[in-house]
């Protein structure tokens, strides 16, 4: 069934959730629904990627816990190139323990996720327990939380009655809960933003489970808001130019749906 699609920009005002809302907004304004996951080990290089890649998308998908080098001057650098460039942060740290233990885990240790990440994301295998300690702080801070419904790697269990335990974990919790990590639309929603990894132009995966498609057919195809690109851009002779192209290609097949 083809529906009429709305636009960024009207999803934009239709969402309370305030990151979703602002997410939103970036995507009209930045005509971008490419995010970049900067998998590198050194702080450094990060900030770098950060800069050059940063116009063009609307998210930067970071793992920190591989980082030989973070530190609070870290932290304080990526704020201000994310404010630089109009993007926000997304550190993909699949909590997935006790509500209780998840809560210490986003506000204290080395990193203090809470304190600079706008994103986080979860595993519902525990149950709403692990929403509700991340929304205690998270909700009162303005921060967002992806439910994670489905995996892009080979084998995943994330399917089925799994995957729609999520989206009602999601309808229950939308205070905190702002979307889903999937690989395809879970829920007509519009206030719900889907964001899919496992993006590549031309690769089919790598040695290790992971399973490529094309921008075109995430967005067009499976229905997802937001592609996720790591090596496809990191591991490219340009990179800047290669973050063109994807950000290009995502939003084409974005206009094509809108148009229809
Ligand atoms: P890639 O280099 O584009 O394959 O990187 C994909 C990134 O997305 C990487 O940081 C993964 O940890 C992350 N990821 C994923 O690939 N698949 C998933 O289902 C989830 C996260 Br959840």
């Amino acid at each position: 069934k083809q529906k009429k699609m709305l636009t960024y920009q009207q999803r934009a005002a239709l969402c309370t959730h305030p990151v979703a809302k602002r997410l939103f907004t970036i995507m009209h304004e930045k005509r971008s629904n490419l995010a970049f996951s900067v998998d590198v080990t050194s702080a450094t290089q990060l900030l770098q990627f950060a800069d050059d890649i940063g116009p063009y998308i609307c998210l930067l998908k970071t793992h920190v816990d591989i980082l030989e080098d973070f530190s609070q001057d870290f932290v304080t650098r990526l704020q201000a190139t994310a404010k630089k460039h109009n993007f926000l942060i997304f550190e993909d740290r699949k909590f997935a323990d006790i509500g209780q233990t998840v809560l210490k885990q986003y506000i204290s240790g080395l990193y203090r996720i809470c304190d600079w990440a706008h994103i986080v994301n979860a595993h519902i295998v525990p149950g709403p327990g692990v929403i509700h300690g991340l929304s205690k702080v998270g909700v009162p801070k303005e921060r967002g939380c992806l439910l994670i419904g489905q995996m892009s790697s080979q084998g995943s269990l994330a399917t089925g009655e799994y995957t729609t335990a999520a989206v009602k974990m999601a309808e229950e919790n939308s205070n905190f809960v702002m979307g889903f990590i999937c690989q395809g639309s879970l829920t007509d929603d519009p206030r719900f933003i889907h964001m899919a990894p496992g993006v590549q132009l031309g690769g089919s995966g790598d040695q290790l489970g992971q399973q490529y498609n094309s921008p075109a057919q995430m967005v067009t195809e499976k229905r997802v808001d937001v592609i996720i690109v790591g090596r496809g851009i990191l591991n490219a002779e340009d990179p800047v130019a290669t973050a063109k192209l994807y950000q290009h290609a995502g939003f084409e097949a974005y206009e094509n749906l809108s148009n229809n």
